[in-house]
């Protein structure tokens, strides 16, 4: 058994953790415009389903200005599906741009 420990360790340093870690060429930042929200629970709304998807860094929406950024893995996600989930909870995206 203790012969297995130090080939695990292996396969997990060179194998599993290089997959879990975010490299900076793959981070994009997105500015958005978004129709529909009218108040605070709004903003919350889109800033909890957004997070919740995987390659989620951070999404910040202001519901006063409509505006909003959203920080991302693109190994993990995309403006596609990002657009999908606030789109499904009722909003629009009108304009997102890569800042
Ligand atoms: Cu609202």
């Amino acid at each position: 058994m203790k012969s297995l420990i130090y080939p695990l360790f292996v396969f997990l340093l060179f194998f599993v953790v290089p997959k879990q870690n975010i490299y900076a060429e793959d981070i994009k930042n997105y500015s958005l415009t978004i129709e529909g929200m009218t108040c605070s629970s709004c903003k919350r709304a889109i800033e909890k389903s957004v997070q919740k998807m995987p390659g989620i860094i951070e999404i910040k929406v202001n519901h006063q200005t409509g505006k909003g950024i959203v920080r991302f893995d693109a190994k993990k996600t995309n403006l596609e599906k990002i657009k999908k989930t606030i789109e499904g909870l009722g909003y629009k995206v009108l304009k997102y741009e890569e800042i």
